[in-house]
């Protein structure tokens, strides 16, 4: 699948700080230093109902990520899927009448031209489930022959017993794991299973619903966390630095996928930090398609509003926390776009070069964003307050800002 085009990240003089993020597995902030080469792999959308605040929150944390590891003048290697098949989608196509492959296909387009007005940088390999099919198909066909996977009334499960670290990524208690699954996509009561938690590896077709080969498993469609197991491996290996996603993925799907990856590899970890950002709510409730109260980034693109002052209100906000979308939260992020926009756009102003180190201090801690735009509204405030004499000043800010937060000015 192709991704989206790159917006250009400017170089800053000087060279930004390693970064120290919250992993969930261990409970605590782990500084990566990865190599030369950073690798992430943050999972994508399922296309029937995108891009709501929500997810835009969850993939800004990710840029953000990123953002700081060029800072760091490392490359970085960036791995999205698109879980372009699964109930949920079919559900919803059933639901409106609608082809599966057009419903997926419409929203992955809209997702697309979404990421691009926020400026969110592409991944290199953006693959849907679909085309991981071929990939898949042998993955869970060693596991079942390890036997590390069974086989029930032609359905092929994961054995979460064979995994030693397994509950290592959420370290949650069986009975918050059994309620989580029954409440995102597992089947804990089906009868026949050797433990209620294990999960789905390869679904026999069913009728009515579309079905690929599946070799020696029968004709099929895969699990949700295998696909996202089978492409982290096929584009990224294991030990890559970062597994992210929103915090309802934490378990079953992290939990899960590290599992399928550990004991396929015999290696552990999958991943160096789990990442998870907070859930953004509307009215009280966690934004979701299911719930339906949802604010869309295209319907308010559509309504005139500046994707800037979007990702500013994204910003906001700290990656980790829960938080509520409000229509204050943006009217406050347009309000200090135009006042960021005004400092700049003057032809000198005070120093900035303190300013790129609070960012850098800001981001690198756990990615500050509230505090690496208090320093960004310090500069403004001088600037509108008494101005300066230094000719780069201003549009030293807009790299930085550019560059560390993703937000043209
Ligand atoms: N396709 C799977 C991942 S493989 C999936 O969860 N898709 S999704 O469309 O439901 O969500 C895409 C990303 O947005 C996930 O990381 C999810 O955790 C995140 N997300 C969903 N709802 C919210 C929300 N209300 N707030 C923050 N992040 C959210
Ligand atoms: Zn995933």
């Amino acid at each position: 699948m192709h991704a989206w085009p790159a917006s250009e990240v400017p170089a800053l003089p000087g060279k930004g700080r390693d970064l120290r993020i919250h992993d969930t597995a261990t409970g605590g902030r782990v500084t990566l230093a990865p190599g030369p080469v950073a690798r992430i792999y943050v999972c994508g959308i399922t296309p029937y109902d995108a891009t709501h605040m929500g997810h835009a929150a969850t993939y800004n944390a990710f840029d953000l990520v990123q953002r700081v590891w060029l800072d760091t003048k490392r490359q970085v290697h960036y791995v999205q899927n698109v879980t372009d098949v699964d109930d949920p989608l079919l559900e919803r196509a059933i639901r409106d009448g609608i082809d599966w492959v057009g419903l997926a296909e419409r929203e992955t387009a809209l997702f697309r031209e979404d990421m691009t007005a926020l400026r969110m940088l592409p991944p290199q390999h953006y693959i849907g489930a679909v085309e991981a099919i071929p990939g898949i198909v042998p993955l869970v066909e060693r596991l079942r022959d390890s036997g590390a996977a069974y086989e029930l009334e032609g359905d092929v499960y994961f054995s979460v017993d064979a995994d030693p670290h397994f509950g290592q990524v959420s370290n949650y208690t069986t009975e918050l794991m059994r309620h989580l699954s029954a409440e995102r996509g597992g089947d804990p009561d089906r009868p026949g299973k050797k433990n209620p938690l294990d999960p789905m590896l390869w679904m026999a077709a069913r009728e009515g619903e579309p079905s690929w080969d599946g070799a020696s498993l029968g004709p099929g469609r895969p699990g949700w966390h295998i696909e996202c197991v089978a492409i982290a491996l096929d584009h990224l290996g294991m030990g890559f630095d970062v597994q992210g996603g929103g915090s309802d993925l934490i378990f079953p799907h992290h939990e899960m996928g590290a599992s399928h990856a550990q004991t396929l590899t015999g290696e552990f970890p999958m991943a160096k930090a789990y990442v998870h950002a907070g859930m953004v709510g509307l009215d009280g409730e966690k934004m979701s398609k299911s719930r339906g109260n949802l604010v869309f980034v295209s319907k308010l693109r559509r309504d005139g509003v500046d994707p800037a002052a979007i990702r500013l209100a994204l910003l906001s906000h700290r990656y980790r926390d829960d938080w509520e979308w409000t229509d204050q939260v943006l009217q406050d992020a347009v309000e200090r776009l135009g006042r960021w926009r005004a400092a700049v756009s003057r032809p000198d102003g005070p120093s900035a070069d303190a300013l790129v180190e609070e960012l850098r201090d800001a981001l690198s801690d756990d990615l500050d964003t509230p505090t690496a735009l208090a320093a960004v509204d310090r500069w403004a405030t001088l600037q509108e307050a008494e101005g300066g004499a230094d000719d780069s000043a201003p549009g030293l800010v807009s790299r930085a800002v550019d560059a560390l937060l993703g937000v043209a000015l």
